[in-house]
């Protein structure tokens, strides 16, 4: 078992759930935060017990961004040679779904993470915003590129050159989160939409999030090629037959995630 410094994880389940824990620094994304939340990202994939993932943070803050402190003193000849930040897009990658459970603020690099992860639900006191601007930098993993994508042009240039937080209902009007609940249901609801999307067959879960992200990458034409033969293969699967069987027949699948 891996031993975490700054998450904590647990699983309910087919869910698992990944909590960020640095109080000290509202959850400021340091290296070995990034590093840890990767980390079980890649278990969590390649874990077949594991159909959906939760990731939260805290009661005031999901993340406050990337940690300034540890950030500051860098230079650009060593962000070039070490690559700095790639290792965030790793979060992206996860295969499985990802739902991100936001209490608090999330912002710059916290808004980031959330926005890497397939479903926001966010608590009704939670807030959303890019404040880089205000430190003599801009996002960069991600922000200029995902929050276009999920709030139009008009907000996101908005949002990243001023620095303002947006609330919970803002984020849900513009399309960034999927639903607003109580603050304290946060957590508790993410996990019952993850289980819901964990009782479906796995592998069909996975392929329709890939489907679904192929449309960021291609055109229509080259996304609906795509989704087609996705859907033709899925009539490789168990899974498929025993969905249809069990519609026809009248009683619940009894999925083998195969
Ligand atoms: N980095 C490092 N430490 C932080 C950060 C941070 N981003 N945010 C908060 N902290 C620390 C504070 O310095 C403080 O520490 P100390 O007690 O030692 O003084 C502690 O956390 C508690 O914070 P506050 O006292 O400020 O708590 P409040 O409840 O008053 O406020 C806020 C909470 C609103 C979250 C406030 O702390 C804040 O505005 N934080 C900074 C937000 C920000 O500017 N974020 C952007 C960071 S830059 C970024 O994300 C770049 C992304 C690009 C990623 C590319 C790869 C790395």
């Amino acid at each position: 078992n891996t031993k975490y410094q700054f998450i904590d994880v647990k699983k309910e389940e087919k869910v698992s759930i990944i909590t960020m824990n640095r109080p000290k620094a509202s959850n400021a994304l340091c290296d070995r935060l990034i590093h840890e939340i990767v980390t079980q990202l890649k278990k969590c994939d390649r874990n077949p017990e594991t159909n959906a993932i939760v990731l939260t943070g805290l009661h005031k803050v999901f993340a406050a961004g990337a940690d300034v402190k540890e950030m500051e003193p860098r230079t650009f000849q060593g962000n070039f040679s070490t690559n700095f930040s790639s290792e965030w897009d790793e979060i992206a990658k996860t295969r499985k779904p990802l739902i991100a459970a936001v209490n608090g603020f999330a912002l710059g690099g916290g808004c980031e993470i959330a926005m890497m992860c397939d479903i926001i639900i966010a608590g009704e006191n939670s807030k959303f915003g890019h404040p880089e601007i205000k430190l003599g930098t801009f996002s960069g993993a991600g922000g200029t590129q995902r929050l276009t994508r999920a709030v139009g042009k008009a907000k996101a240039m908005e949002m990243l050159l001023t620095g303002e937080l947006i609330s919970a209902r803002e984020a849900w009007q513009s399309g960034l989160v999927s639903r607003i609940v109580p603050d304290h249901d946060v957590v508790d609801i993410a996990i019952k939409i993850a289980a819901k999307i964990a009782a479906n067959s796995q592998p069909m879960a996975m392929m329709a999030k890939e489907c679904i992200n192929q449309a960021y990458e291609s055109t229509l034409q080259e996304g609906l090629e795509f989704e087609r033969r996705m859907f033709q293969s899925t009539f490789a699967f168990y899974d498929r037959e025993e969905g249809m069987k069990s519609f026809i027949n009248k009683r619940d699948p009894e999925f083998k995630d195969a």
